[in-house]
């Protein structure tokens, strides 16, 4: 089942169910409450009191309320809305969310027609006609679950004190990733339309021939209203062709002007693209040509009128990617990461979608001259893999596995299914070159071996076209998981976890670290985070931990090894933790959030990102010549 974005076309509808809706928490000591009383039958605001919540974002930061922002447990959230009469017949109606964390179950009218874990993946419902009205106002009830446990991923545990000095029914969450568990819809809500028979998925993969031709290998997967007839195909075997209505599969390639460049016309097959214009990193293309070029793939279902029935759109980039035990290429070029951690995370939204830092933090990362970021610690909305597309930055695509430890049997059921829906979600992204499949595991535990390899070997049946990663920060003689990766990732904080303080240690041990692990385990390495907690406008020289001065003395040193590394060793990237300052749970080691970040969390950059703005421009001239 295809899990395509929800588009407009001549064939398809879609309207945004973004906007204020109804709120209300569970109490704390009844959780079940809601459920009992059927708070899904009835508007939310005849159950007792409620308060305005926009849709998408985090509820925590919205309101005056303590208990709502530290809220553990059912959250429900309600609102109407129509449905035009013309899509009463004839057509499917779908519901679709892009992402709620955690747990989420959906009810139309009271009848649930949705339930979904996993925080930052989408969901659909296909909703039924006959529980929907056009002439009156439907109602949609969600209730949503911020609860971990050892078999969520990522993990978390109620701790409930026993001690007699806790007030009555005292519990908190407890989590050791080093971000604020926010907690909502926290991304766009859609009712959209299909035909009765339409385009479920497609999976296109992209490379280039020796003589330079392009290729883009395509699967398209219909429904079709009533059964399909199979025809012998001497290239491809038993296709679906034309069923009893007479639809059939036609693909044509648009390059940006809207010129046909390529045509197909079966479910599976490839387009071979003449004189293609690749899909570049920002950067690797002249200052006058364009990154992130895409073509887009026109696929519709015609009638024997060759009428279409239904119409979808998908973006695609061509490129190719190719690795080995030395290095990572994109179109033939070895290809150094010059990027950053990051998070979707700002003020008062927490991890809600906003178009507004959307492009911003774009903006701010080509200011930098990065060319690529990790998604650090989960899936980052498709809004923004929409944007890295287009713009030419180079992704690790990460699932949200950050901190697991355990390794049982369930908790690698959770692992799987959300590898298998993120890649369901991003496999045709040009922009997305690698899966990261956990950051800082227990690795050093012995049940880590078998449960990465297994891990590794699933994700490589998903996708043969990228290379799957692991980010690391346990000692290269005690890791189990690294070995299976194609490409390592480890983070390293010399200076600040160890050896506080002290810079003058970070140059050699780095040095030292990545030629153990490249010595042992011959691979590309990317280190993915380096970084040091830095107080914007806190100033001491000479430098001292959380100054500006300090984080800019750390900054040198690192690069000192890093280009000692690049000049003689396989790193193949640095990437600094954090791009910007981001909010964490309450603690002792966090002044409200995790000060890493090079720019602050309302995005004014720190003395720093202007240093590492140099440093990545100067790394796009020498190795880009850009
Ligand atoms: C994960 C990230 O989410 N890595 C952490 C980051 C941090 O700032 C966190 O925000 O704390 C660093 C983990 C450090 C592991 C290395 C420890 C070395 C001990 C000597």
């Amino acid at each position: 089942k295809g899990i395509l974005f929800p588009q407009e076309s001549e064939t398809r509808e879609r309207k945004s169910l973004d906007g204020i809706w109804q709120f209300r928490i569970a109490p704390r000591n009844d959780p079940e409450l809601g459920f009992r009383n059927e708070w899904f039958k009835r508007p939310l605001q005849e159950t007792g009191e409620v308060t305005l919540m926009p849709v998408p974002s985090s509820y925590n930061d919205i309101t005056q309320s303590k208990e709502i922002r530290d809220h553990v447990g059912w959250a429900w959230y309600d609102r109407e809305f129509w449905i035009p009469k013309q899509w009463m017949s004839q057509r499917k109606i779908y519901l679709r969310f892009g992402g709620v964390n955690y747990h989420a179950i959906v009810w139309v009218n009271g009848v649930q027609v949705a339930e979904h874990a996993g925080g930052h993946l989408p969901f659909v419902a296909e909703l039924d006609a006959a529980n929907l009205s056009a002439q009156r106002t439907n109602r949609l009830t969600v209730a949503i679950n911020n609860t971990l446990n050892q078999n969520t991923i990522p993990q978390g545990s109620i701790f409930r004190p026993t001690a007699t000095r806790y007030p009555p029914g005292y519990f908190t969450l407890n989590y050791n990733f080093d971000f604020f568990n926010y907690a909502g819809i926290h991304r766009p809500v859609y009712l959209y339309t299909t035909p009765t028979s339409y385009i479920d998925d497609i999976t296109v993969s992209t490379n280039l021939q020796e003589d330079g031709t392009a290729l883009v290998i395509y699967n398209i997967e219909t429904v079709r209203a009533s059964a399909a007839l199979f025809h012998n195909d001497v290239n491809f075997g038993w296709i679906p062709t034309v069923n009893q209505d007479g639809l059939s599969i036609v693909v044509r390639l648009e390059d940006k002007s809207g010129n046909i460049v390529a045509t197909g016309t079966h479910g599976i097959g490839y387009l071979s693209v003449p004189n293609a214009t690749l899909w570049w990193p920002f950067s690797m293309v002249k200052k006058d040509e364009q990154a992130g070029y895409l073509y887009t793939m026109v696929v519709s279902l015609q009638n024997l009128a060759k009428l279409d029935v239904d119409v979808y759109r998908l973006k695609i980039g061509i490129r190719h990617l190719a690795w080995d035990n030395t290095t990572f290429t994109i179109n033939g070029k070895p290809f150094y990461f010059r990027g950053f951690g990051r998070h979707e995370d700002f003020d008062v939204r927490g991890r809600g979608i906003d178009n507004v830092m959307i492009v911003k933090d774009h903006n701010l990362i080509k200011w930098t001259g990065a060319n690529s970021y990790r998604t650090s610690h989960y899936p980052y909305s498709e809004e923004i893999m929409d944007l890295t597309d287009e713009l030419g930055i180079v992704i690790i695509d990460e699932i949200s596995a950050v901190s697991i430890d355990g390794f049982g049997q369930e908790l690698l059921e959770t692992h799987t299914k959300q590898m298998r829906e993120l890649v369901q979600r991003d496999k045709n992204r040009a922009s997305v070159v690698m899966w990261s499949i956990a950051n800082e595991p227990q690795s050093q535990k012995t049940e880590a071996g078998p449960y990465f390899k297994n891990l590794f070997a699933l994700v490589r049946e998903l996708d043969k076209s990228r290379p799957v990663t692991i980010v690391v920060a346990q000692d290269y003689r005690t890791d189990k998981a690294a070995e299976y990766a194609d490409i390592i990732c480890i983070n390293r904080y010399y200076a600040w976890y160890s050896d506080t303080g002290h810079t003058e240690v970070i140059t050699a041990s780095m040095i030292q670290d990545v030629h153990n692990w490249i010595n042992k385990f011959h691979r590309p390495l990317i280190i993915a985070e380096y970084g040091a907690d830095t107080v914007a406008g806190l100033h001491s020289s000479p430098q001292f931990v959380f100054t500006e001065e300090f984080q800019l003395e750390y900054l040198r040193e690192h690069f000192k090894a890093f280009d000692a590394l690049r000049a003689n060793t396989t790193l193949i990237g640095e990437m600094i933790w954090n791009f910007a300052d981001f909010m964490t749970g309450q603690g002792i080691t966090r002044i409200v959030g995790n000060r890493k970040g090079i720019f602050t969390r309302e995005r004014q950059p720190k003395a720093s990102a202007h240093l590492l703005r140099s440093r990545y421009h100067f790394l796009a001239n020498e190795i880009d010549g850009y």
